[in-house]
């Protein structure tokens, strides 16, 4: 690893959430740009600074699992994040959850496939069936992304060490087991202000929404960490992210999952 100054550039996203404003990205600012390692040594730094104002871990997220978001950000490999506990919103019913917008930057909307974890699971070796058997649920949600960065615009290391871009996770109050649907077939239908803007499967999400936790507990495996009993692992967005202004709604509506709605307020 570089001389890159991690803890320096936690500090330097952290000024970006807490003023609500957007920084210029890390990578065009070194000499030689950013490594991916370096990536997420910024993310490991930046998860102490959160956890030392005394949030707390709820779960992981992957980023970046479909041709479609992989596309739009300009990206062609996945990412892994954690899901702060202060970020978490459950639904409850079909009501719509409020999110405050102004306290975000540029905040988009996307849908999530979400893995509610029975038991711990850790890599290496971890496979789709796996992930399966140490599954209580899965549910629907809404992620809203809010990137620290200029234009939403970012290297695969920047958006790694801005935590992908996490910002708020709504989680849908109905889950079905994880064996009760093929999670292949799953649908979705996004809409944003009653325009249909994405449609998809769960197989968007590189072929199995599975494997894509199989591969994040198998990244953290490296670490010497594993995902946790009790933990949401929303495993990317299948379809694009949408701008949420205030006044603005998004919904999800899945097959076997029903629907998730965020407002902006
Ligand atoms: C990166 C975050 C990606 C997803 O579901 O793909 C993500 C971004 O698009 O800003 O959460
Ligand atoms: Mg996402």
């Amino acid at each position: 690893m570089t001389g890159v100054d991690h803890s320096g550039w936690a500090d330097y996203l952290l000024g970006a959430v807490d003023d609500r404003r957007e920084v210029a990205a890390i990578a065009a600012q070194i000499d030689g740009g950013l490594s991916i390692e370096d990536g997420y040594a910024i993310q490991a730094a930046l998860l102490e600074k959160h956890l030392a104002r005394g949030d707390g871990v709820a779960g992981a997220k992957l980023g970046l699992t479909s041709a479609a978001k992989q596309k739009q950000m300009g990206v062609s490999e996945p990412c892994y994040g954690w899901v702060l506990e202060s970020s978490v919103a459950r639904a409850s019913g079909g009501a719509a959850v409020d999110v405050a917008v102004g306290e975000l930057i540029h905040p988009r909307a996307e849908p999530e496939l979400i893995f509610v974890l029975g038991e711990d699971l850790a890599g290496p070796g971890v496979t789709a069936s796996d992930v399966l058997d140490a599954t209580a649920a899965v549910v629907g949600g809404i992620e809203l992304i809010d990137s620290r960065y200029e234009a939403f615009s970012f290297t695969l290391a920047d958006v790694i060490a801005d935590n992908t871009s996490a910002a708020r996770m709504v989680v849908g109050a109905d889950g079905i087991g994880p064996r009760d649907a093929d999670l292949t077939t799953l649908g979705c239908l996004f809409e944003v202000d009653g325009q249909i803007t994405g449609t998809a499967t769960g197989a968007a999400l590189l072929g199995d929404p599975a494997a894509c936790v199989a591969m994040l507990a198998n990244h953290l495996g490296r670490e010497g960490q594993a995902l946790r009993e009790g933990w949401i692992i929303p495993a990317g967005a299948p379809c694009d992210a949408q701008r949420l202004a205030a006044g603005g709604r998004a919904s999800a509506r899945y097959s076997h999952l029903g629907a998730v709605a965020v407002r902006g307020v």
